[in-house]
């Protein structure tokens, strides 16, 4: 029997863009780095047979050479465990890649042709391990076709850096059944950022870490035995940070204070060391001046990272507005919209925004 943890797209170095906090990127990729630094531990401890990283260990453009080295030292330590990676479309090898550039532990095994899918064997465990690199940010080649198994007797895995979800994709469709006909004992994928078992014979390891706000569910590892009779393979959590969605429902007798207790109350429950983004609807007093970033000082012990969107309407007083405001753009645009049916609901979105914009009181938050 051989004891495999399946891992990849672990994303070392990911610039973090779509976030104008500094911080929240620099944090991020510290807990990236030293997740993976955990997995290594985890197969050290669980005394495991092979380490499989199913591509996009890195982000090629932005991860420094300083990680890399940092985390082949870990590799050195593992005595018992081989570490077979290939590479992914965030970490092509090319020319001057550092899957070229370092000087590898003698127990890595990096899968460097592009073009077809080769083996390493590893006779005294009686596994074949098969894969391809990628050598380009997208392919869409015919890659199945270059299996050729060496061993029918050996206990044969196939790793590969693809997508099996949509057949359109530009990162290598894959189809599922084609993948099964071949007979590995274990296909360990990657690419598709969420955990997702087909079957003990073909998972998803996804993002040890999860990378963003469409990453919500559990992310961690794939334990696998294999032998030539049977795969069992369960997932084992193992990020630092979850990330949630929460969605707020505010009326117009809440002031900020109701409102922050809210918010208290529905992540409180859920873990201070988490991510958050919280949607605010509903309807908010005109009169509460809202200023959304002064929020988040309020949940520094709530939340390692929180940021809000505000989808809130405000309930203006349109006669006593109108009258306050009679000579300016603001009544002449009020009286304009109360000539209009304000029942309807699209009527009625238009005065807000207009208002809004008018009385300029939406505070935009990143
Ligand atoms: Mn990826």
């Amino acid at each position: 029997m051989v004891k495999i943890i399946h891992t990849g797209d672990v994303h070392i170095g990911k610039q973090f863009k779509n976030f104008s906090d500094c911080e929240y990127g620099k944090n991020r990729r510290i807990d990236i780095l030293s997740t993976f630094i955990n997995i290594v531990k985890m197969a050290k401890e669980s005394e495991v047979d092979i380490l499989l990283v199913a591509g996009d260990l890195f982000d090629e453009d932005t991860c420094e050479l300083s990680d890399i080295e940092l985390i082949n030292s870990e590799f050195k330590k593992l005595t018992k465990t081989n570490v077979l990676i290939c590479a992914g479309n965030h970490d092509p090898i090319d020319e001057d890649s550092y899957y070229r550039l370092v000087n590898w532990s003698k127990n890595v095994y990096i899968f460097d042709n592009c073009n077809g899918i080769e083996h390493k064997d590893f006779p005294d465990i009686n596994l074949a391990v098969y894969s391809v690199s990628w050598n380009t940010k997208e392919r869409k080649d015919d890659i199945l076709k270059s299996i050729n198994i060496d061993n029918y007797d050996r206990i044969n895995i196939l790793m590969l850096h693809g997508d099996l979800e949509n057949k359109e994709s530009k990162y290598l469709p894959l189809d599922k059944n084609e993948l099964q006909s071949y007979g590995f004992e274990y296909i360990a994928l990657g690419h598709i950022h969420k955990p997702t078992m087909y079957s003990d014979k073909m998972c998803y390891s996804g993002s040890p870490e999860p990378l963003d706000f469409g990453e919500t569910s559990e992310h961690g590892v794939i334990k696998t035995e294999v032998s030539k009779q049977m795969t069992t393979t369960k997932f084992a959590s193992i990020s630092k940070r979850r990330y949630h969605i929460i969605e707020i429902e505010i009326d117009e007798n809440m002031n900020k204070l109701d409102i922050v207790e809210l918010i208290k109350n529905e992540i409180s429950d859920l873990g201070k060391e988490d991510i958050y983004r919280v949607k605010l609807t509903g309807i908010k007093n005109s009169l509460l001046k809202f200023n959304l970033s002064s929020f988040k000082d309020e949940f520094i012990d709530y939340a390692q990272f929180i940021q809000f969107i505000d989808e809130t309407k405000n309930n203006y007083d349109l006669v006593k507005l109108r009258e306050n405001n009679k000579h300016n753009m603001v009544g002449l645009f009020i009286e304009e919209m109360m000539r209009k049916d304000l029942n309807n609901p699209i009527v009625k979105d238009a005065l807000n925004i207009g208002l809004e914009l008018l009385l300029d009181e939406k505070v935009k938050i990143k």
